[in-house]
């Protein structure tokens, strides 16, 4: 079948870059496809969110630099809870600079993000030298990037063409760009007439899931799970504020709303394969 209606498990079998093989059989492994986004400003809030959605996840997106009380041994307990409950990590960077720039802070400063986070993402609005500058450093270490190729924001500029020279922007650099942050399935866009594209098979990472709420006042858009991963083909949802809320405190909550999202995800999934 086409990329669209293979299980997560055919496609990890065609990947090459270890971290897409590894967040698509974690997927298999845990079904679920589900990815919390955990946007806290304190490292307790922050491991505490991880520790309880942990086992109902595939990935957990960090926004590191949002952590108020940041040192060192925080990633030490995020790698402790990655093997606990078996999840890919994802530092959501957008990384948007020269190459030479970029690969110094993804390799460098006080986060060393290339030394722990499996994927990381870059807006493509510099061109092909923020790969390759991000290459230099994460494909030795066997990590993965995700283009920024559409946004989930009301009157985003990442549409049209500026999509679809992203999308050719990766499918030069196949070895270590595995996929976008999109909202909607990639394949073929921008390819030219006779280029063969029925099996680039990129992940698409997607943003603005929630079931309760339309947006949230800043100009965040959400959709449900199933218009994200069966109506646009979407492969992982990202859910932060609908699975966490407003009080990390409340772990009966944001264990059921994890519960929820899960299910909701994989059964978005099933019904795609099956159709
Ligand atoms: O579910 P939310 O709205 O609480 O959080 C959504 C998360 C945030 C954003 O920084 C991120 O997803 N995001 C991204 C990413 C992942 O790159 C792109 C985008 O277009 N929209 C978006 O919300 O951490």
């Amino acid at each position: 079948p086409e990329p669209y209606r293979r299980t997560y498990a055919q496609r990890a079998l065609h990947h090459k870059n270890p971290a897409a093989k590894l967040l698509l059989q974690t997927i298999e492994r845990k079904q679920s496809n589900l990815a919390i986004s955990v946007d806290v400003a304190t490292a307790k809030d922050f491991l505490a969110i991880i520790d309880v959605v942990g086992p109902f996840v595939c990935l957990v997106k960090t926004h590191i630099d949002i952590i108020e009380d940041f040192t060192p041994s925080l990633i030490t307990d995020l790698q402790a809870l990655s093997a606990k409950h078996d999840f890919v990590i994802f530092e959501d960077r957008k990384f948007a600079d020269i190459g030479n720039t970029v690969a110094l802070q993804y390799s460098s400063g006080v986060h060393k993000i290339a030394s722990w986070s499996h994927l990381t993402n870059a807006h493509p609005v510099p061109g092909p030298s923020i790969v390759t500058g991000l290459s230099s450093v994460g494909l030795p270490l066997g990590r993965g990037l995700l283009l920024l190729a559409e946004m989930s924001t009301k009157g985003s500029l990442a549409s049209g063409s500026y999509t679809e020279s992203a999308v050719q922007m990766a499918r030069a650099h196949r070895d270590f760009v595995v996929g976008f942050i999109a909202q909607r399935r990639m394949d073929g866009v921008g390819a030219g007439p006779n280029e063969v594209t029925a099996e680039e098979d990129f992940l698409i990472l997607t943003p603005g899931v929630g079931l309760d709420v339309k947006g949230d006042g800043m100009g965040q858009q959400y959709r449900t799970p199933r218009e994200v991963v069966l109506e646009s083909g979407c492969d992982v949802i990202i859910v932060g504020r609908g699975i966490y809320g407003k009080d990390p405190s409340l772990v009966d909550a944001i264990v059921a709303q994890a519960k929820r999202y899960k299910e909701e995800g994989w059964a978005a999934y099933l019904a795609r394969i099956e159709s």
